[in-house]
């Protein structure tokens, strides 16, 4: 307890060091950004917007794999299937997510490395599929109801609605919407998108290590309150930000958990241990991630910018707190060594090579994206 309190101490002093010794003037680099891409919550988009983005997304499932894919992970750490080169550019998208899992979640990787992600994944329709517009974010707090399930966000229009939940007899395969037709998800295993509704199913113990798990059905982190909690709060406290958003009430996997199948990591009906190890790896496949992750980097923007103090604070270990048991307790955001804005961005060959420092800045030339 005692040692573990000190090391608690030693921890926050470090951090302020890094927050400290890293801090920059807090404006915005905005140089080489004229025409920011602007991004729009989905049910600002008209239908023919809506439209257009499944389509660009429908064409990078058609787009043939890149060999530039690399795996950073060693496999059997990771527990994934190898690279199946006979799938799409949306599919060497999923696989990177698969691939640097034990690296980008709890650690300090989270925020900067799905910013990066989100970015390279809309640059990718952009360049390969000519869409035109921005990723588009889901704003799930218009949702958060015990009445989730039947919210607005899913739709059954076959050419502009997200769809909704799937048949629990058929794996939970969805069968509306624009994203239920010609889009062929390939890791683990060849499938269609699969949502399965739940409020709550973490398990007692979610880290291993007595963390305790979600008191409440999951809605209640996803609401305005949830969101204001996070974004109003840590005063130049990256790391507290990151822990609460990230951890077991945070909006982030709430949202993860409640949609269940893809979106939560699990098997394909008929796969098990060892072929098969569920995790947040290839819950990229459901486009409804793509929305989740911009709404989530939307509030870490809108934190950014609520204070001065929190533009340039940053802070995180590199070895994921989810990867050795009893971990989370002491480092949610990633153990030891600790990670600053010269570490470089994992890129399994298939996004652009950038640093913690490139992240920072949307507005900035690397990125170059605007929220609305
Ligand atoms: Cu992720």
């Amino acid at each position: 307890m005692a040692a573990s309190l000190t090391k608690n101490i030693f921890l926050a002093l470090l951090l302020t060091f890094f927050t400290t010794a890293y801090a920059a003037p807090a404006t915005a680099v905005k140089g080489g950004c004229e025409k920011p891409v602007v991004r729009r919550e989905w049910r600002a988009l008209s239908a023919d917007e809506r439209e257009e983005y499944a389509n660009a997304v429908k064409c990078l499932n058609k787009v043939p794999h890149k060999s530039s894919l690399t795996t950073v992970v060693n496999l059997t750490v990771a527990q994934i299937p190898p690279i199946n080169p006979n799938t799409s550019h949306f599919d060497d998208f999923v696989y990177t997510h698969m691939d640097l899992n034990p690296v980008i979640h709890f650690t300090g990787l989270f925020l900067p490395w799905h910013r990066a992600y989100v970015a390279d994944f809309e640059l990718a329709l952009r360049t390969e599929c000519g869409y035109t517009g921005g990723q588009p974010y889901w704003d799930w707090t218009l949702d958060a109801s015990p009445n989730f399930p039947n919210a607005t966000i899913w739709n059954d229009s076959p050419t502009s609605g997200l769809g909704g939940w799937g048949d629990p007899n058929n794996d939970f395969r969805i069968s509306t919407g624009v994203f239920s037709k010609d889009l062929e998800l390939a890791y683990p295993a060849p499938h269609t998108i699969r949502r399965n509704y739940t409020d709550r199913s973490f398990s007692t113990d979610p880290f291993g290590d007595g963390t305790p798990p979600a008191p409440l059905p999951f809605w209640n982190y996803i609401t305005p309150a949830s969101r204001d909690a996070l974004v109003d709060n840590f005063i130049g406290d990256f790391v507290g930000f990151h822990t609460l958003f990230e951890g077991p009430v945070g909006p982030h996997g709430s949202i993860h958990v409640m949609m269940g199948g893809d979106m939560s990591g699990t098997c394909p009906n008929g796969l098990a241990p060892p072929a098969c190890v569920q995790g947040p790896k290839w819950t990229s496949n459901d486009p409804m991630f793509f929305m989740h992750h911009s709404m989530i980097d939307k509030m870490w923007w809108d934190w950014q910018n609520k204070h001065p103090q929190n533009f340039w604070s940053y802070g995180g270990g590199s070895v994921g707190a989810h990867t050795q048991p009893g971990l989370y307790a002491e480092f949610p955001t990633g153990g030891p060594p600790f990670l600053n804005f010269s570490s470089p961005l994992p890129t399994d060959g298939i996004l652009r090579d950038g640093t913690i420092y490139d992240m920072m800045d949307i507005k900035a030339e690397r990125l170059c994206y605007t929220y609305e």
